[in-house]
């Protein structure tokens, strides 16, 4: 459907106006809500996940098609059922604990949005009783822990030991994080920008 293709492009240029305008005609049309979000939505976020990727795009670029794809969200999201919505699997992200850098965590959540990850946001500054207690309460795949500061980086160690009893898989990322820190705490997986995120949320789902 052309319409798809005009959502996906209007993300990508980060017009939340225009992607509102043609998410509300695809259903007028008779769009099924699901596919407005994968061939639409989605489709263009992961453009602008590869266009960030390549250093093509920019953090505020990236921000802007994040805030058109969530005007498209809004349109579809009442029709959607919570399974659909929550089919690939649900992911809880927060900055470790005494660490308040969340630009980079936000570019992590909106692009796992994008991608049609339900995610959690526990924000900034989360103590490791924090992501144990939502952890059991609302018992995602995977937990996304993100800090900027060497000094917190000890904080994803302990973190990561509070939730080695329960079945969820870890991720870390942050710029002074590294493959090898991520081995020697014991995550699962390292990223190293919001783009991998998605790519290693999605193998460690598979
Ligand atoms: Co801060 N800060 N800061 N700071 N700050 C850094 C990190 C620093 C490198 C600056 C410097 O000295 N050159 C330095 C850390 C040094 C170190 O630890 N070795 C530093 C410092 C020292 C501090 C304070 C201690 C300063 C002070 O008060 N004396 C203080 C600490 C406060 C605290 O956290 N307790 C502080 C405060 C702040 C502000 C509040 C002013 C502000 C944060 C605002 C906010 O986040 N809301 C701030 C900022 C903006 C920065 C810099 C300039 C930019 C960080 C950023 O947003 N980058 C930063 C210097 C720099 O990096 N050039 C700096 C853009 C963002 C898109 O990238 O976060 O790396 P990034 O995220 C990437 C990847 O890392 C990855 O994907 C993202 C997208 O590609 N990623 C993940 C991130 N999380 C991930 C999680 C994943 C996977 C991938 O899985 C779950």
């Amino acid at each position: 459907m052309l319409v798809f293709q005009e959502i996906a492009e209007a993300v990508i240029c980060g017009n939340a106006k225009k992607v509102k305008e043609y998410a509300e005609r695809a259903l007028e049309d008779g769009a099924l809500p699901q596919s407005i979000v994968n061939e639409g939505l989605i489709a263009g976020m992961n453009v602008v996940g590869m266009k960030f990727k390549n250093n093509e795009v920019y953090v505020p670029e990236v921000l802007i098609s994040a805030r058109a794809m969530h005007a498209g969200m809004d349109v579809v999201k009442p029709l959607l059922s919570a399974s659909e919505l929550q089919d690939k699997g649900t992911v809880l992200i927060g900055t470790v604990k005494g660490d308040l850098h969340d630009i980079g965590k936000n570019l992590v959540r909106m692009m796992l949005e994008g991608a049609g990850y339900r995610v959690i946001d526990l924000g900034v500054d989360v103590a490791p009783e924090k992501f144990v207690q939502v952890v059991q309460e609302q018992k995602p795949q995977v937990v996304g822990l993100s800090a900027l500061l060497t000094t917190t980086m000890v904080n994803m160690r302990s973190t990561i030991e509070r939730l080695k009893s329960y079945p969820v898989k870890v991720m870390i990322g942050g710029a002074p994080v590294t493959q090898k820190f991520a081995d020697e705490i014991g995550a699962d997986a390292y990223a190293p920008d919001a783009a991998s995120a998605v790519e290693k949320a999605g193998q460690l789902l598979a």
